[in-house]
């Protein structure tokens, strides 16, 4: 790179070479406009572009850096394996150490396949789902993202429960006829699509706490009438935990809904981002009895060159030796509720008309003073509004995510001072 690099003449020479400039369209900053910053480095809380500007960073990889940026004994353990050797394609011990801690901090899970991506992991889910059950049809809900496979790529079509129409060119109609999109938390529309669909639905999977919305929560009500629905029809449910997954809580999200919904879990559960600690992991699990259908046990096929990759498997079981700690989402928490409060005091401050929640280290906001319920809901909000507040924060040296459907994330890394600093340049923001 050369001295005089910035982020518009990388951006500019990124964009002769790759797609858009980025290998992932969010990061085009499309949404909000602008340049993208090209980072240099991270350390704990802050990013540093290419300009050597230092950001507080709320994006933290889009999930994974819960530790922050740069923890030494996640530094230690990836520089260890890595030393090592990068990649087998033979079995090695650390998977089986990761397998454990997976499953010895998700009760429904008794089994989990590791593989690169939450889309790989999610696709498999569902193959899984459709071989276990020798069903088809599947419900996802608008607004949930379970990344780009083919059958997930589908948005609502007219009506109360129907079939979705592909939202992505190159997606045939007929890959997706199988798909029923429902609106989220609306209990009409799926008691609808089971009495309609029930006994040929292989699965519904949904974000317990949708974060490709911002943050929207599964309401108890309904996601306990989602679980009766699913086990009176014996369709499988599947929670996308890919976001949430040891982020909301060590258990998850489906931790929170067990503790409010006396014997309550989902049948395979998909995970991603955090357990691989910011390196290609990710991971699908369900009972022992359902990955039987499994290669190399069963006929349902499923297979990745780097799956359980050592230096990724290294990295997640790092972070998660750290997050297990005693306390650790006490802190989270806590931290990541100061931030909302904070920033619904200055937007209260100054009059704006704003909402947010949170749980664990993921927060959401929205421009509007109700929280959302639903994705229509969620794209009502006003977008110019959030698109100033990003470039006021972002001017202001703090780099919230270039989407008002995104999710925030907090890192233990995240001080008293990072939030306060954040409160400020919201105070000014709001006023733009
Ligand atoms: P990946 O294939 O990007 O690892 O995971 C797909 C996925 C699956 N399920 C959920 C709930 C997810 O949030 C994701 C990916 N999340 C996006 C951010 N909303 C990743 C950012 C990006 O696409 O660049």
């Amino acid at each position: 790179m050369s001295a005089v690099s910035t982020n518009q003449s990388l951006f500019e020479r990124a964009q002769r070479v790759i797609p858009g400039g980025v290998n992932s369209p969010v990061r085009a900053f499309r949404a909000v406009g602008g340049t993208p910053r090209f980072i240099a480095r991270a350390q704990g809380a802050y990013l540093w572009d290419a300009e050597g500007q230092r950001y507080i960073d709320y994006i933290g990889s889009w999930g994974p850096m819960i530790l922050g940026h740069g923890h030494p004994a996640v530094l230690e353990a990836v520089q260890r394996a890595a030393s090592r050797g990068l990649s087998f394609g033979a079995p090695t011990e650390a998977e089986i150490e990761l397998a454990e801690a997976i499953i010895t901090h998700v009760p429904s899970v008794e089994q989990v396949r590791l593989v690169s991506s939450g889309t790989e992991a999610a696709m498999s889910a569902i193959r899984l789902a459709r071989g276990a059950t020798g069903r088809s049809k599947l419900i996802k809900f608008e607004g949930c993202y379970h990344g780009h496979a083919d059958a997930l790529l589908v948005k609502a079509g007219s009506g109360l429960a129907t079939f979705g129409h592909p939202t992505s060119a190159g997606v045939p109609p007929e890959v997706v006829q199988h798909t029923i999109v429902l609106e989220y938390n609306n209990l009409d529309a799926l008691e609808a699509a089971f009495a309609e669909h029930g006994r040929e639905l292989a699965c519904v999977m949904i974000e317990p706490i949708a974060g490709n919305m911002n943050f929207v929560r599964a309401q108890l009500p309904y996601m306990k009438r989602l679980r009766e629905l699913c086990t009176r029809h014996g369709a499988l449910l599947v929670f996308d935990e890919v976001m949430t997954g040891f982020r909301v809580a060590l258990g998850g999200a489906q931790s929170l809904y067990a503790a409010a919904i006396p014997g309550f879990k989902p049948d395979i559960s998909v995970f991603g981002k955090v357990i691989g600690g910011g390196m290609p992991l990710a991971a699908f699990g369900t009972t022992r009895d359902i990955m039987r259908q499994l290669a190399p046990l069963g006929p349902v096929y499923q297979a990745g060159t780097l799956s359980g990759n050592p230096v990724a498997t290294a990295c997640g079981l790092a972070t998660l030796r750290e997050i297990a700690k005693p306390g650790f989402f006490d802190a989270l928490g806590t931290r990541t509720r100061s931030l909302v409060d904070a920033l619904a005091a200055a937007a209260r401050d100054c009059g704006v008309a704003f909402s947010a929640d949170c749980e664990g280290g993921m927060f959401g906001f929205f421009f509007q003073a109700e929280l959302p319920q639903h994705y229509g809901a969620v794209m009502a909000t006003d977008k110019d509004r959030f698109n100033r507040f990003f470039h006021g924060m972002l001017s202001r040296r703090v780099y919230l995510a270039p989407a008002l459907y995104e999710a925030g994330f907090v890192s233990a890394s995240h001080s008293e001072a990072d939030i306060a600093a954040t409160a400020a340049a919201a105070r000014e923001a709001f006023k733009l």
